[in-house]
């Protein structure tokens, strides 16, 4: 089953998704073994493997090999250039960086890497990714103008913006490590304005309680990354997850009748 369809189908069953991410830079190959174990004992639906200092192809190719050898989760490439593709995933985020100031990060990159994508036969996710507030190494990489935090408006028109162009993905972005995670009432208002497109929402996110706000806010999809290299309660984070999915199908079907 291809990987978009595997995504629709967890929101379908469980209201929300999990996903965990690992940079190939911080964390060794040799330490896959007991991360990926964390994972998946953790229930986490998918990993992602990308980092904004990422440029070995082949490193990053070895690294996926060795999930995918440790387990059958689906592996997502979470690219910061054209440097990180690699056969070995299931699927990579067709990402435009809609708020860069760099029309590389836009378009150009995405143009250069199609020809791989499309000739190793590689799922496209294509996914509108938006860097607000603190933005960190992803903002600065991405010559990003961040969206502020008290301006959830502004991402919201960038939102349907993205949708109209048929991205089915939008991912609200705090940057990896950010100090605090994006703010409840921000995804409430972009997820107001999204139809089809499902929410991603990543980026300081480091507790139960802060994943299990995001999604009852709206997010569709919860990322973390840090919490595993800080040794943080991955589980706690996941069941969060699952939780808020859970109460949110809940709402659903009430409303539903
Ligand atoms: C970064 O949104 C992801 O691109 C995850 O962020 O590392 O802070 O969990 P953290």
């Amino acid at each position: 089953m291809k990987v978009h369809s595997m995504i629709l189908r967890k929101l379908r069953d469980d209201g929300a998704v999990h996903m965990s991410l690992l940079d190939p830079v911080s964390t060794g190959i040799d330490e896959l073994s007991s991360v990926v174990s964390e994972i998946v004992e953790a229930g986490s639906d998918f990993i992602m493997v990308g980092g904004s200092t990422l440029v070995d192809q082949v490193h990053l190719s070895r690294f996926i090999a060795r999930i995918k050898e440790l387990c059958k989760v689906p592996v997502i490439i979470f690219p910061n250039n054209v440097s990180a593709l690699s056969r070995e995933a299931d699927a990579i985020w067709f990402m435009s960086l809609l708020n860069s100031t760099n029309p590389y990060y836009i378009v150009q990159a995405q143009a250069l890497a199609a020809p791989y994508i499309r000739e190793h036969g590689i799922e496209p996710l294509p996914m509108a990714y938006l860097v607000v507030g603190e933005g960190r190494a992803a903002g600065f990489i991405g010559d990003a103008k961040p969206i502020p935090v008290d301006k959830p408006e502004i991402a919201a028109a960038y939102a349907m913006a993205a949708e109209m162009f048929g991205f089915r993905y939008v991912y609200l972005e705090a940057g990896s490590g950010a100090r605090r995670p994006i703010p409840p009432d921000f995804i409430r208002v972009v997820k107001s304005v999204l139809r089809e497109s499902k929410l991603i929402v990543g980026g300081g996110i480091r507790s139960g309680k802060a994943a299990y706000e995001a999604v009852k806010a709206g997010a569709d999809i919860v990322v973390t990354g840090t919490v595993i290299e800080e040794g943080g309660s991955l589980r706690e984070i996941v069941d969060a997850v699952k939780r808020a999915g859970g109460e949110r199908l809940g709402q659903r079907r009430r409303r539903n009748g």
